[in-house]
Parts: C-alpha cells; sequence; structure tokens
C-alpha cells in the first residue's frame, strides 16, 4: 500500500476486517518488518488520538516514530504554489517534504481544512503534495476532507459490537457544536459506511438539518433521511458528529440543541450503541447521560484506532 487516504485504498472490507482481528490478538507479532524502519507523523492541527495510536501502532510494529507539529517546533510552511514568500512562512512544502521523507519510510500527515477555498480544501492540495513529493508511502491522519484511521476503526468496532444481528443499521447524524468544524469525519464515515452496505455488512442513514448535506461524492448511493426521528428507529448503531456547512463552506447555520443526542433520542433505536470519535462537547453533541450509559462505546472505538493504524502500517511495511 503506497497511500491511505480513502477506502478504496484499503481493497476489500471483509479481508481488511479479518486482518485487524489478527492485529488486534498479536500485536507483537510483524516487529521483524519495522525494524530499523521509521515513521515521521506530522501534525499542522492538534490532536490526541491519533499522535498517541499511531505512535503506539508504530511501535507495535517494531518501529521507531518521530512525531513533528509543525505549527509549534519547525518553520512555518507555505502551502501554496506560486506564492511570493514575503509573509512569516519560512519554508515551503516543496523543499520540506522531500526532506521529511529522507528521514524516513513511512510518513503520516494531519491538515484540517483551512475553510477559505473550498476547491482548494476539496482538492486535498496539502496532502497530494506529499503524496506528490514524498517519495514515501503516505497515511492520512486527517486531512481537509477525510479521517480514514477513524472510520476504518470505526467499522472495526461496529463489527466487534454488532453481536447476533446480521446486517445492523448504522445513523450518521449531525449535532449542534459552537465552533466550525470540518467535514473529513463524516465524509469519511459515509465513504466507508456506504463501502460496508454495498459488501452487505450494514444498512447506512445519515440525518442532518437542511443546509448541512454533505459534499455530493460522498453521499452517492447514500440514504439521507432529513427526519432525524424516523432515521434513529430501529437504528442498532448511532454515530453522532459535528460538521459545518458544505453548501456555505464553513459556515455555522444551527447550533439547533434538539438534535443533541440525549436519552430520549436513543429511545427511538433499537437499544442503539452510541459512537463518537472524540473529542466530543457533552451536553451539546450528546447528553452525559447517554455518554455515561453502557451503551456508550466511545473508549472502546479510540481504543481501536490502534489496530486501524496498524493494519495500515502493516499494510505499507509488507510493500516497502
Ligand atoms: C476535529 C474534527 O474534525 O471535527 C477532530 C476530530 C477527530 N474536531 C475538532 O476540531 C474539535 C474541536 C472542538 O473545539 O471541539
Amino acid at each position: 500500500m503506497r497511500r491511505f487516504l480513502t477506502v478504496g485504498d484499503i481493497g476489500d472490507l471483509h479481508a481488511a476486517l479479518a486482518e485487524a482481528k489478527e492485529v488486534k490478538a498479536n500485536p507483537f507479532n510483524w516487529q521483524h518488518l519495522g525494524k530499523n524502519k521509521t515513521i515521521i507523523i506530522i501534525f499542522f492541527n492538534s490532536s490526541l488520538r491519533t499522535r498517541l495510536s499511531t505512535q503506539k501502532a508504530a511501535l507495535n510494529m517494531g518501529m521507531n516514530p518521530i512525531v513533528l507539529n509543525i505549527n509549534g517546533d519547525s518553520w512555518k510552511l507555505e502551502t501554496e504554489m506560486g506564492v511570493i514568500m514575503d509573509g512569516d512562512k519560512t519554508e515551503h512544502l516543496r523543499e520540506a517534504i522531500p526532506v521529511i521523507g529522507s528521514y524516513c519510510d513511512i510518513i503520516g500527515v494531519r491538515s484540517f481544512a483551512e475553510f477559505k477555498d473550498r476547491k482548494f480544501d476539496y482538492e486535498e492540495t496539502i496532502i497530494n503534495q506529499f503524496v506528490q513529493y514524498s517519495g514515501r508511502p503516505v497515511i492520512s491522519l486527517e486531512t481537509a476532507t477525510r479521517h480514514p484511521c477513524q472510520a476504518f476503526a470505526d467499522l472495526i468496532t461496529i463489527d466487534e459490537y454488532k453481536g447476533q444481528i446480521k446486517k445492523p443499521k448504522v445513523v450518521l447524524t449531525w449535532a449542534p457544536h459552537p465552533r466550525a468544524l470540518p467535514q473529513a469525519v463524516p465524509n469519511s464515515f459515509a465513504e466507508w459506511m456506504r463501502a460496508a452496505e454495498q459488501a452487505g455488512m450494514i444498512d447506512f442513514v445519515v440525518t442532518n438539518p437542511e443546509g448541512y448535506d454533505l459534499a455530493p461524492e460522498f453521499m452517492e448511493g447514500v440514504k439521507l433521511e432529513r427526519d432525524q426521528k424516523k432515521a434513529f428507529e430501529g437504528a442498532d448503531f448511532i454515530y453522532a458528529k459535528n460538521w459545518s456547512s458544505y453548501e456555505q463552506y464553513g459556515q455555522i447555520l444551527s447550533k439547533d440543541m434538539s438534535w443533541t443526542v440525549d436519552a430520549e433520542h436513543m429511545s427511538w433505536t433499537n437499544n442503539a450503541k452510541f459512537m463518537h470519535c472524540l473529542p466530543v462537547r457533552r451536553n451539546m453533541i450528546v447528553s452525559d447521560e447517554v455518554i455515561d450509559s453502557p451503551n456508550s462505546i466511545v473508549i472502546p472505538e479510540a481504543a481501536n484506532r490502534v489496530v486501524s493504524a496498524q493494519v495500515v502500517i502493516k499494510r505499507m511495511l509488507e510493500k516497502l
């Protein structure tokens, strides 16, 4: 595997889930692959789970991880081509990327949407430069439009918690938030759940207010139910997330607290499990009662971030 950006990069989902089980059961079995190999993970934005789980996955594989926080520890990097660099950005990605590539075997990049220009964000201008100029396999650690390590961990978690249910109903619901958040998590979740639906694993529905429809390329073939209550009926998994508007790009159009997932919302479901990628704003996205209930699986979901990252790193090491 030379890149991990979209669901297509992981190939067959049944095979990926089988490999995830194997890795979870025997995390230290492939240390020979990572011996004397280095992964550099680069953060343009904050991170807790991604930063720790990717390092842990690399350590499980016997690799040496190096973490770089671009805005704190290094020179400020220019990301746009053709600009006169007379501002506060010291170095261009065009030099920085091949330099970083020369120090490692695999690169991971976190770089959120900037919300200045939808085209710049949706063309994945930054991560694509890493793919093009690093000469190394590249892992998306949440980029402008996607968060595949999260969505893969979510699929692993659903597979683990579905119990006897053959085809669980999985619902992605928008929920209110005080700040404008990226669409990356819901985009990837929709992309991966649609693929899982096509593989016969789940039934998938998205619910969000008017003005919050995800980009058309992520909603192709996806069932959209505007009535949140109808969407929740019979659900086995509720996946809550806030995102800002795609249509009115990066804007907050609503903070409607009737969308907050509380006990009444959960009573509409088939005793659903509650999921969220974290970090989560309590009593905005989800009530204390729901996130503290036994049906909340946000912690095992976060734990599976090590597993998803490790499957990806393992496949990259196998093809170095
Ligand atoms: C990020 C997001 O994409 O929504 C990361 C999720 C993995 N979340 C935030 O930036 C939350 C910020 C906040 O103020 O709650």
